[in-house]
């Protein structure tokens, strides 16, 4: 029994007379879990767990992702949940001279005992909290030795502390009611999303959401490898800040730390000594620098500026006070050599705001990243993480945000962004509200910032620190109702964001911008006392831009920005991705209400939809289906013109960036994502990659109703020659009209070329061509007549048509292939239809939805040919699969 409850993960060699300094082992199984007056009792418990999770898979409860599930498991947040486990007795404990257990994240108010003594309490998820237990380990054992985690509900503990905060209150006390959410939480230090938002349910869980560890060593363990770079002549040298943990207490530590780079023998090898005493808390900094010839190293790129060349760069540990002998304990990180720097330079009117990486600019396309799950032991999920972030590489994304309201993601997480070459603007987590400046607040965040700053910051796919997202326009536009007391807010805000977050970073990591908000005016926030009188200042730092009025589908409504880190709008999931077997159509439209949280309603899909595409008819049987369809068809208009705005006014505004709201999901709702819960892209998703390529074509109609055309080059290298083939089709024929040529365009290396504006109307009316009934198409072609890519331009809303025949379209199955290795299937199927198809989509029927990660290879296309291929792969679809074409359903606006 004692034996399965553990897991070693560094073994003493007994038959090896050398011990490491260092050993620990897991605690991750056998747990127990009950409520407060034992009427529900769980058993063989694994971490990572959380309380949501553990009730479903004991089947107490039903999922909270189906139905209106959310409301009526409310009772499990509410409960106060205690997690057991017998720890073993070990012969290490007797082998080295201290014993600590780790707990990498409590979630989140709880009291920890062993057998009946109080080891402490927790409470910030964020935090690793550490325990000697040297002493009593050795007292209790061999007898049995009992950990006892007493979690107490989270949304109780909230609510409690908000007695605490009457003179001024920690606005906003309780979420917008469509949220159905629960209130106060700011004042804990909490996945700030698990309490609602308003694209997510609440699911304040309780649990240890990440390992346990029993930890034995002798003087020091090593824990974190911090790591800069700067550039000195034809050398990087590397700053190296080795952290060392000598239990919970001050010690003297002696011993030799070693230094290496694999594959870089003789060149940045080093061995230190260390003789110094650990800090109170038992913490010791070791700086090192390291010197390496620039020549010897590949840099390090972005994802579609290069290759993400990665170096192992291992640190080695032996400690001198040891009389037996021992073996060095050691951590490798992986590194990249690359320098990178956000530009604000003046201009005629503000500042640049651009992100210069090894002294190239780069434009920033990519997303937002929210939590991955809202049960925080299901968001460090590798296969899950690693399906999204490869996803947002294979649209061309080179930056993601990780948002404010989420939790600092996993060591893997900023692997893959690393191996991706995903740049991270990184925001500490804090969201959408004010936070209490007390002191124990203020030191509680403290040592949140410095655990996950020190091990997050080595990664070079780690752009920038920005601690809060949106606190500094909320604070400025009132969006609290915080005008009454505004120098007081203003003066607790400084306190958290400047004087503790920004410093706690800047102690660890000076060689990285932080920005106290996003969006702020960057220097100029700084300049105005770090609330900028209009921290949505277009000419300053970045914007956060969403209308939900004017026409989305207008580019001329854009007011632009240096750096767009946030703008979007809403659709919904696909129709497959609801329960429409159980659910009645009414039932469903009442579901996908519920799970509604803007204040708005559905009120702004449905208004675009209205402005711009034929409106399903209400009573039709498909009515549900259709309207899904063409949320997302509008969502996907709406983020191309806002992105296509952006990327084309690098030169005439200073635009570098554009991040659309927001990537993911967490559960099945109308929300502003690109990817659904569980992998399914929407149509956003399938056009993201033709929006963000690398060499594009962007048309579109200004206000003086001429046509603009830029051409974008993203990369590096020579000037090309690039051509455009125009072609003016109408909706209803697969010829063109008539096509126009735009020959040897000279396009230098990463940047925008501006075509001279054509006088669009005067063309079609050489050829009696009524806008409605007409669009132009593009294909971009380089020098020897390669496609570079293609694009469309829509002359009026597609409303208006009048000439737009119903086409009628069939898919066929036309292959199967199989790969053995990896047992997926890759589908080759055939689209024919007899007239131009708009926005041709399809989906997998229903019965398929366990499908999630399926890919179509386009997907809510313009059809203007009887026929054409698309591929579909499916990382879920096995060899044994037998999907038909009825499997399939498809849709276009011209066919509803
Ligand atoms: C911004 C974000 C999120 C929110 C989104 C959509 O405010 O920072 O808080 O979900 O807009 O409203």
């Amino acid at each position: 029994m004692m034996k399965r409850l553990v897991i070693l993960i560094a073994i003493i060699s007994l038959k090896n007379a050398k011990v490491l300094s260092f050993s620990e082992i897991n605690l991750n199984s056998s747990w127990r879990i009950e409520n407060s007056n034992g009427t529900i009792r769980l058993t063989n418990i694994s971490l990572p767990s959380g309380i949501y999770s553990a009730l479903e898979e004991a089947r107490v409860i039903k999922s909270i992702y189906d139905f209106k599930n959310d409301l009526s498991t409310k009772w499990v947040a509410r409960e106060n949940w205690t997690y057991l486990l017998n720890i073993p007795c070990t012969k290490q404990q007797h082998d080295y001279d201290h014993v600590i257990l780790s707990l990498h994240g409590v979630d989140t108010f709880s009291l920890v005992y062993l057998n009946d003594e109080l080891l402490g309490e927790t409470n910030n998820m964020f935090v690793r909290y550490r325990y000697d237990v040297t002493t009593l380990l050795r007292k209790e054992c061999p007898s049995e030795v009992r950990l006892r985690i007493e979690i107490r509900s989270a949304v109780a503990e909230a609510a409690a502390l908000s007695a605490r905060y009457q003179q001024l209150k920690v606005v906003p006390e309780c979420p917008p009611e469509v949220y159905h959410g629960e209130c106060h939480m700011n004042l804990i230090r909490k996945m700030q999303a698990s309490f609602s938002w308003d694209w997510g349910l609440a699911a304040p869980s309780m649990g240890l959401w990440k390992p346990v560890r029993l930890e034995y060593y002798n003087s020091a363990k090593l824990s974190d490898v911090t790591f800069a770079l700067t550039e000195v002549g034809d050398y990087w040298h590397i700053r190296l800040g080795v952290y060392l943990e000598t239990g919970t207490l001050s010690k003297p530590v002696e011993g030799t730390l070693s230094f290496s780079i694999l594959g870089l023998t003789g060149l940045a090898e080093q061995t230190i000594t260390v003789e110094e005493d650990s800090a109170e808390n038992g913490e010791l900094l070791v700086e090192n620098t390291l010197k390496v010839p620039k020549q010897s190293v590949e840099r390090w790129w972005p994802n579609g500026h290069g290759l993400q060349k990665l170096y192992e760069l291992r640190v080695q540990w032996e400690d001198e006070i040891l009389t037996s002998p021992q073996k060095p304990t050691e951590k490798i990180i992986r590194i990249g050599f690359r320098s990178i720097e956000l530009v604000q330079d003046k201009t005629n009117d503000g500042l640049t705001f651009y992100f210069m990486v090894n002294n190239v600019p780069i434009f920033m396309k990519g997303s937002n990243w929210i939590t991955s799950s809202i049960l925080p032991e299901k968001s460090y999920d590798e296969d899950y993480v690693k399906y999204l972030l490869t996803s947002a590489k294979s649209t061309h994304m080179n930056m993601l945000r990780v948002w404010g309201g989420g939790v600092y993601e996993s060591d893997l997480f900023y692997q893959l962004a690393d191996e991706l070459g995903i740049l991270i603007w990184h925001d500490l987590m804090f969201a959408c509200s004010m936070y209490p400046a007390n002191e124990e607040f203020l030191n509680n965040v403290a040592t949140e910032v410095r655990q996950n700053v020190k091990r997050i910051q080595y990664h070079p796919s780690v752009a920038l620190w920005a601690t809060n997202n949106e606190n500094e326009v909320a604070l400025r536009q009132n969006w609290y109702g915080t005008q009454i007391n505004q120098e007081a807010y203003i003066e607790e805000y400084k306190q958290l964001y400047v004087n503790v977050i920004q410093a706690e970073i800047l102690k660890i990591d000076k060689w990285r911008t932080v920005l106290i908000s996003s969006p702020s005016n960057g220097d100029l926030s700084v300049a105005q006392n770090n609330i900028a009188d209009n921290p949505q200042d277009p000419r300053y730092g970045d914007v956060h831009y969403y209308n939900y009025e004017d026409d989305g589908w207008d580019p001329n409504i854009y007011s632009g920005g240096r750096f767009i880190s946030e703008y979007g709008y809403q659709s919904f999931p696909a129709f497959s991705s609801w329960p429409t077997v159980s659910l009645t159509p009414e039932e469903l439209t009442d579901l996908i209400n519920h799970r509604q949280h803007s204040p708005l309603g559905n009120d702004p899909i449905l208004l675009m939809i209205e402005k711009n595409l034929p409106l399903p008819l209400i009573d039709s049987p498909d009515y549900l289906r259709n309207i899904i369809y063409l949320s997302q068809v509008s969502q996907a208009m709406i983020v191309k013109t806002e992105t296509e705005v952006y990327r084309s006014k690098r030169i005439e505004q200073g635009t570098m960036g554009a991040l659309y709201w927001q990537l993911n999901d967490v559960w099945i709702a109308p929300s502003w994502s690109s990817i659904e819960y569980g992998g399914k892209y929407k149509i956003l998703h399938y056009w993201m990659k033709k929006i963000f390529t690398e060499n594009h074509i962007v048309a579109s109609i200004n206000r003086n109703k001429w046509m603009d055309l830029y051409l974008i080059r993203d990369a590096l290298g020579v000037d090309e020659q690039w051509t455009i083939r125009m072609y003016l089709h109408s909706w209803s024929s697969f010829q063109p009209v008539h096509e126009v040529l735009f020959d040897s365009i000279m396009v230098p290396e990463n940047t925008v070329v501006k075509i001279d504006s054509f006088n669009i109307h005067s063309y079609l009316s050489r050829f009696n061509a009524n806008p409605a009934d007409h669009l132009v198409q593009f294909e971009l072609l380089s020098q020897n007549g390669t496609k570079l890519s293609e694009n469309f331009l829509l002359l009026d809303k597609i409303k208006n048509a009048s000439q737009s025949p119903r086409p009628s379209i069939k898919i066929s199955i036309v292959a199967m292939k199989c790969s053995v290795i990896t047992n997926k299937a890759t589908y080759s199927i055939k689209v024919d239809v007899t007239s131009p198809a708009i926005f041709l989509y399809m989906e997998l029927a229903p019965k398929s939805d366990s499908l999630k990660q399926c890919h179509f290879s386009n997907n809510g296309f313009l059809q203007f040919t009887p026929s054409v291929s698309v591929q579909l792969e499916c990382a879920d679809l096995g060899c044994k699969s037998n999907l038909h074409a009825s499997d399939i359903n498809v849709m276009a606006v011209n066919q509803m």
